[in-house]
């Protein structure tokens, strides 16, 4: 085997990989919970689905587990999400599950790949795309991370979605962007508000969903966006928000675009 045949099979399958991402149905930032939970009720719909991800790993803040203590918990409520994700449980009291985060990460990116969403790795979205008449959000533009980090003037390249999501975390980053560059939207990001836990974990299940034409929050960013209470080391709000944001996201897809539309 030649040293450029390892070089051409690589250029190969990323460049035609890169080709089929410059257009999608819908476009999750972010690789957290929320993001890879709704990447997966979406793909097994069958919409043509990427996760793009600054970092070169997935999971987000599932990783540190409570304080860095390798546990997280998910409420009774989130069970039916844990299940059709296959992730193990065991009962911790008071209605809460105690899961291993490593095998919450596992199961959740493993499920929605193996649902046929694409996830792009150390793929970094530094802007969007708009349109007016009708003004809508149509996509992003991204770079590679190492390029943002490195504060080198590169121009981003575009991907146009039917439905961007913002699963960036507590940082709120697309609507952000939104709020800041595209004013006639009129979006404006509050930022969290200190701990309730439970009051948190349902405004967020709640409220996640769609913020704009063309342009849906999920996870800690919607608790960022409307001003909602943080809730601590609890993820069955991401898991259900996730779920939430996926079932918006389809039933605007399915009313406004025939089938033959979707890409
Ligand atoms: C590409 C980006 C960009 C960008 C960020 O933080 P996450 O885990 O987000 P959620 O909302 O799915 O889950 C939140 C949860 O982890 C958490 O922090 C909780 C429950 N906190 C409660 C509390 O009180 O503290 O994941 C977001 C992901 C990360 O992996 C980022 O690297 C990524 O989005 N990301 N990716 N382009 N511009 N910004």
């Amino acid at each position: 085997m030649r040293e450029a045949e390892i070089t051409r099979a690589i250029v190969r399958a990323a460049l035609k990989d890169l080709d089929e991402l410059a257009e999608v149905d819908v476009l999750i930032v972010g690789a957290g919970p929320s993001g890879l939970t709704a990447a997966y009720y979406l793909a097994r719909e069958g919409l043509k689905v990427a996760v793009f991800e600054r970092r070169f790993s997935f999971g987000g803040g599932i990783g540190p587990g409570g304080n860095m203590l390798p546990r997280v918990v998910v409420q009774e409520e989130a069970l039916g999400v844990l299940s059709d994700f296959g992730v193990r449980r065991v009962e911790g009291g008071s209605g809460l599950y105690v899961v291993d985060p490593a095998e919450l990460i596992a199961k959740l990116a493993f499920r929605a790949i193996e649902a046929g969403a694409r996830v792009l790795l150390g793929a970094h979205v530094s802007d969007v795309i708009y349109r007016k008449e009708p003004l809508r959000i149509t996509g992003v533009m991204w770079v590679w991370s190492p390029i943002e980090l490195s504060q080198s003037h590169v121009d981003p390249i575009y991907t146009e979605s039917k439905a961007l999501v913002d699963a960036t975390g507590h940082g709120a980053e697309v609507l952000s962007i939104v709020a800041r560059k595209v004013p006639e939207l009129g979006l404006s990001v509050r930022g969290e508000r200190s701990a309730y836990a439970e009051l948190s974990e349902k405004l967020v299940s709640e409220r996640s969903g769609r913020v704009a034409p063309g342009l849906y929050v999920t996870g800690m960013a919607t608790a960022a966006y409307y001003g909602f209470p943080r809730m601590g080391p609890i993820f069955g709000g991401m898991l259900l928000s996730g779920k939430k944001v996926a079932e918006e996201v389809l039933r605007d897809l399915r009313a406004t675009l025939p089938q033959g539309q979707l890409a």
